[in-house]
């Protein structure tokens, strides 16, 4: 799937060690299994290390310009476009935003973003499953975003790899449909881990699925008990002040407020 992150390179590896690789693979002694893996560990580890220091020198741009940024994650579909052109739109008045936006293929989403009158940057990851620090940096030297403003950042669709790369974002933001079932805080615990909000979305379809919202909220409290939880329909607005709340109160913890009081 993913040829940077190492989701992928185990299957990459084996389609170019030839046909007998499988077979080579089954013989190996546990030593040498055991080194073939740790080597690969080494490689993930390199990758993330060079992540965090350019995710460290993003943090350092936003927090010398007063800028918020925010790191918008979910499973593809869950509504992070949606959340972002109806915030967009609602506190245009209030705030400075700047979107960047982050797929594998097309602009479709940077087309809707751009159509609410906001500046945005669309990058395509190719085969990349996850945006990371070294495109965000690129990102903002063309974009290069106000003082006091607000950066959304829209990840690739994809709870698992987004997870371990940090982008130098202030606050990251979980997006749950009530379609995907309530068990995503427990097969994705790392995403719901290392996110500071989860939006619950789509409540307006709760009375069409089977989705229980209490036992949504009990997984997301037993992987990460310190995350915020919110319920929201982008499509009827219902519950949709309560994350413009979340967002001003944000802002107003920025050094400088980028809100208009
Ligand atoms: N019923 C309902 N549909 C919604 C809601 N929010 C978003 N949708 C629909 O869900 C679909 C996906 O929404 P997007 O905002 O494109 O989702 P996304 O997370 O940006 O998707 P990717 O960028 O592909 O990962 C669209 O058809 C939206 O109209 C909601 O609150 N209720
Ligand atoms: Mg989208």
């Amino acid at each position: 799937m993913c040829a940077t992150c190492g989701c992928g390179p185990s299957s990459h590896t084996h389609s170019h060690e030839g046909d007998t690789f499988d077979h080579t693979h089954q013989q190996e002694t546990g030593a040498r299994a055991h080194s073939h893996h740790k080597q690969k560990v080494d490689v993930e580890k390199d990758i993330l290390h060079e992540n965090n220091l350019l995710a460290e020198r993003n943090r350092g741009y936003f927090e010398a310009k007063d800028i918020l940024a925010l790191n918008l994650v979910s499973s593809p579909g869950s509504g992070k476009t949606t959340l972002l052109e109806r915030t967009l739109t609602d506190l245009k008045e209030q705030a400075d935003f700047f979107v960047i936006e982050g797929d594998q293929q097309t602009t479709n989403d940077a087309d809707r973003i751009h159509a609410t009158g906001t500046r945005v940057v669309q990058i395509n990851t190719g085969k990349g499953c996850h945006l990371d620090a070294h495109m965000i940096l690129h990102a903002l030297q063309g974009m290069k975003p106000s003082a006091n403003s607000i950066v959304f950042i829209e990840n690739v669709g994809n709870l698992v790899c987004p997870a371990m790369f940090d982008l130098g974002e202030k606050e990251r933001v979980v997006i749950m449909s009530v379609t995907e079932g309530e068990d995503k805080p427990l097969k994705y615990p790392d995403m719901f881990h290392s996110s500071t909000l989860c939006v619950i979305n789509k409540t307006d379809l709760l009375p069409y699925v089977p989705f229980n919202i209490e036992k949504a909220r009990e997984n997301v409290r037993k992987v990460n008990p310190r995350l915020e939880i919110l319920e929201v329909s982008c499509l009827t607005g219902e519950g949709l002040s309560s994350w413009y709340d979340w967002l001003k109160e944000k802002l107003i913890d920025n050094p400088i407020s980028a809100v208009t009081q």
